[in-house]
């Protein structure tokens, strides 16, 4: 379903006047409003292709009718997202859950919706219909070298289907591990792995990034072959400078202190990117900023504070996407809220004063440093965030608008109540 200009400007209307006296109060308040606003809305979110259906659990699926059947539905339905908010401007593939059957159409209908293709996404901890060998005992860390030789092939194709469509990058995730002591030889099982890795790595074109995720635990539930930051960082300083470390909010071990993860691996010059989501137990793949939004905070302050260390680029120099799934929530609605959790976090951490704060830290003032993290966390920048989104062409309101244009009731209409989307 297209949202026209039209429909835009009609919905803005409405909640024109509150918004811009919300507008001037804080950027009244912030000396860097102007350059807050460049930055918000330079800062694009990639959408997951396997995260707009009903996911799912072991327990059960409750769909809620009106989900893409094709990837072609499915970037209809992100570049309806980005009509909304301006924020998301780009789609990540999963392979083969969104196999790009004709590149060329797929491209331009991705063009035609604002979009661009993301990282790629490899899949080797499920086996496909027809699949000769099993990923039952992992992929790349199996014993057999043929069942490696079959991942490093698969993730060779992955790559061709990214070049066809003007990806940049790969996104290796490896559910390879072991789920009871005794079953694995850890040390086989990480130079299997690298080796399998390295082939993947030579056959990436020049100008290509590879991102290995890591996770620590599920669905092994004793080692995990790629099992937290420090094992990926191995793998990627073997690896070579086109290899990254990416960061999957989801995939920590309790109490996992995430924004120091991402302050070392931004200095160490091996930050990838993002799977944005939040979560209170495991990989829960809940709404971003649903559970733990100072967290989310707290890492926005670390990359703003280590980008500009490096003088990166916020908008380009890492990926940012989400990975959710969407067991209660209409998955448009709750990817609309993840937009806004996410730029929430990086508006109030752009307006942290970092010179105090390096002050309060030489000063071992603790509580100064602490009342200026406070001073931004506590800031209402929602009217800086929508006016971004305003000077973005998109809306003001996104989910206030999805639901005016009864959007969901159109799709159950098009596609029908019973539609499944490929993906979790
Ligand atoms: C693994 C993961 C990975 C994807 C999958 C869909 O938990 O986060 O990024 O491949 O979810
Ligand atoms: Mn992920």
């Amino acid at each position: 379903m297209i949202l026209s200009k039209e429909q835009v400007e009609k919905n803005n209307k409405g909640n024109w006047s509150i918004h811009k006296k919300k507008y001037e109060f804080i950027s009244g308040e912030i000396d860097n409003a102007e350059e807050v606003l460049r930055k918000l809305t330079a800062f694009q979110i990639a959408i997951p292709s396997w995260a707009l259906g009903t996911g799912g659990t072991r327990f059960g699926r409750f769909g809620g009718g009106g989900e893409p059947r094709s990837l072609e539905e499915k970037i209809a339905d992100i570049g309806l997202l980005h009509a909304l908010t301006g924020s998301a401007d780009a789609i990540s593939l999963h392979i083969p859950w969104d196999i790009p059957s004709k590149a060329e159409n797929i491209k331009a209908l991705a063009k035609e919706n604002g979009l661009r293709f993301d990282a790629m996404n490899s899949n080797t901890f499920q086996d496909q219909p027809g699949q000769k060998l099993s990923y039952k005992f992992g992929s790349m860390q199996h014993v057999d070298k043929a069942v490696r030789k079959q991942a490093i092939e698969h993730n060779i194709q992955v790559i061709k289907y990214g070049q066809e469509l003007g990806s940049k990058s790969l996104t290796v995730w490896l559910s390879d591990g072991s789920s009871f002591p005794g079953q694995l030889n850890f040390r086989k099982a990480f130079q299997n792995t690298l080796e399998s890795l390295q082939e993947v790595y030579s056959a990436l074109p020049g100008d290509w990034k590879m991102f290995v995720e890591y996770k620590a635990f599920e669905p092994n539930f004793y080692s995990m072959t790629v099992g937290d930051w420090g094992q990926s960082l191995l793998y990627t300083s073997k690896l070579g400078s086109k290899a990254y470390t990416l960061v999957d909010l989801g995939h920590h071990l309790a109490h996992a202190n995430i924004e120091q993860i991402v302050a070392l691996l931004l200095m160490e010059g091996k930050l990838g990117g993002f799977h944005f989501n939040d979560s209170k137990y495991g990989d829960d793949d809940l709404t971003v900023g649903s559970i733990k939004p100072y967290q989310l905070f707290l890492i926005f302050n670390e990359l703003v504070e280590g980008m500009d260390a490096k003088k990166m680029n916020h908008a380009t120099d890492l990926a940012w996407m989400i990975d959710a799934s969407h067991n209660l929530k209409d998955p448009l609605e709750d990817l609309l809220q993840s937009l806004e959790a996410i730029k929430i976090a990086y508006a109030k951490a752009l307006l942290i004063d970092r010179k105090k704060l390096v002050e309060a830290q030489n000063n071992n003032d603790v509580v100064t440093a602490q009342e200026i993290l406070h001073d931004a966390f506590r800031a209402d920048v929602r009217a800086l965030v929508a006016e971004a989104r305003l000077r973005a062409g998109a809306t003001l309101n996104p989910i206030a608008v999805y639901r005016k244009e009864k959007v969901r009731d159109h799709l159950i209409k098009e596609r029908g109540s019973k539609t499944m989307a490929t993906g979790l």
